[in-house]
């Protein structure tokens, strides 16, 4: 079949993980707790269908024979995350040497693989005795995993050459001090944005010390989740609504980590309302000495928003959400089991947003996918035909081929994710893997995506 899509020379094709949700062995070797450890044992119902973090996928005892599979379907890259609470128990003090064994196991398997290591630092996976310490409210937490970070390049950076200090790290701002759905539960948005800038400060100090290392072929970056934020109307309220979200949930990330300081629309707006964080002398400059080499996009669903149709009630807490409301467009194109729009065209605006306002950072696609329940109905032969998932990979890479045509920098795809895998709250609900896993057995079976995959990474498009 003659290929309409050709990627460009080298392309990364692969996919995405994070520790706790796919390593299991939660209480095994010498492995510290982090908060989901913690909160599970608090209130399991809180999970979907009572299911914890303890073994999820259980990629610490399968790790030889799944890299072997990720090889099968054409995987030149793939991103896992170092558990900080496995790596150092406790979060600061000694590293775990049987931790160092299993990451460098895994790392080395995979590059005998000729599958390149991703490696990501922080995936919403705070050890518990670090959140005891205030979590990122507490600038000790900062110092800490400034330290692990140093431990990790210093362990590791022989061997991995792309870095990256924090995945979607608004999501615990939101989850943990806004909309409760991460430990600790809390709703402050003044600690929010503490939070936020605190975790924007260890970003910058982990950027400043990777570069005291010589490692010059090597790159580090972070990992954000940009959903645009779509206006319903050219209305006026409509799109100073659309401006207000992209400064809450793109923008404040987005800005310091490539052009080195925030949007002063969004401080002015903060302080307006008595919101700001505190800060400390020194940072703007260390934000600005230390921009990324390199941004993974995350990118499921667009934002939809419109202007407030109510005042918000002034005695309820101040939230981002005081400035817009949701919008939901009629006839948009759902994904009913995770909630979430689909769009594929927002992958191709995030990619002309980052050629024309971010000096066309260096950049790839680090997670997309979709996630969709109870899929053994759609078992055909032994095997999940997944054709909606192959149809979503597919819009969403046709968006951005374009891109790529028009001058935007990508220069990889990574799916979310390799192996079915544990979904924070929502547990097992939806599965977006390459692989499905049976839950009893851990035995894991290829899906239809897989096959597909093989194919377009071998002929570098489709
Ligand atoms: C991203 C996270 C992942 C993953 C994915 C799917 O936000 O980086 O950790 O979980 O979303 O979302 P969910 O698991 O909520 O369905």
């Amino acid at each position: 079949m003659a290929i309409q899509y050709k990627f460009p020379e080298g392309f990364w094709w692969g996919s995405a993980t994070s520790a706790t949700q796919m390593e299991g062995a939660a209480s095994e070797g010498g492995k510290g707790l982090n908060i989901w450890d913690y909160w599970y044992s608090q209130e399991p119902n809180r999970f979907f269908e009572g299911v914890g973090p303890e073994s999820t996928s259980d990629f610490y005892h399968t790790y030889k024979q799944d890299i072997k599979r990720m090889k099968e379907i054409g995987h030149n890259t793939f991103r896992l995350s170092i558990s900080w609470s496995r790596f150092i128990p406790g979060g600061e003090g000694e590293v775990n040497q049987e931790a160092v064994t299993f990451y460098n196991n895994v790392i080395d398997e995979l590059i005998a693989n000729d599958i390149e290591p991703f490696v990501n630092l922080f995936h919403f996976d705070m050890p518990l005795e670090m959140q005891e310490k205030g979590g990122w409210e507490s600038r000790e937490v900062v110092e800490a995993y400034t330290t692990y970070a140093k431990k990790a390049y210093e362990f590791f950076g022989d061997r991995v050459k792309k870095w990256f200090t924090f995945n979607e790290p608004i999501v615990p701002v939101e989850g943990g001090y806004l909309y409760d759905f991460h430990y600790p539960n809390v709703v402050d948005a003044k600690r929010a944005f503490q939070v936020a800038y605190n975790t924007m400060i260890a970003h910058a100090k982990a950027v400043e010390a990777f570069r005291t290392f010589d490692y010059p072929d090597s790159k580090i970056g972070i990992i954000l989740n940009l959903t645009p934020s779509y206006p319903r109307s050219q209305n006026p309220a409509d799109l100073k609504a659309s401006n207000i979200c992209d400064l809450f949930f793109n923008r404040s990330f987005l800005d310091p980590a490539v052009k080195g300081e925030y949007p002063k629309e969004l401080v002015d707006l903060l302080e307006e309302h008595g919101q700001l964080p505190e800060m400390e002398k020194g940072d703007a400059q260390l934000l600005k000495n230390n921009t990324v080499d390199i941004l993974g996009v995350n990118y499921y669903q667009p934002r939809r928003v419109k202007a407030k149709e109510h005042l918000p009630n002034p005695y309820s807490p101040f939230m981002p959400d005081w400035f817009f409301d949701n919008y939901e467009m009629p006839g948009r194109k759902m994904n009913p089991y995770r909630g979430w729009e689909i769009y594929e065209k927002g992958i191709y605006d995030i990619m002309i947003n980052l050629k024309e306002n971010y000096g066309n950072i260096e950049s790839f696609i680090s997670e997309n996918g979709m996630g969709v329940q109870n899929e053994e109905r759609f078992i055909k032969d032994g095997r999940i035909e997944d054709d909606y998932r192959i149809e979503f990979i597919q819009g969403h890479l046709e968006w951005l081929h374009k891109a790529i045509q028009e001058g935007c920098n990508a220069k990889g795809y990574h799916l979310w994710t390799f192996l079915d895998n544990w979904s924070w709250m929502n547990a097992y609900k939806n599965r977006y893997g390459f692989f499905s896993v049976d839950l009893e057995t851990k035995e894991r079976t290829a899906k239809k995506s897989a096959y597909w995959f093989t194919e377009v990474s071998k002929n570098n498009g489709f």
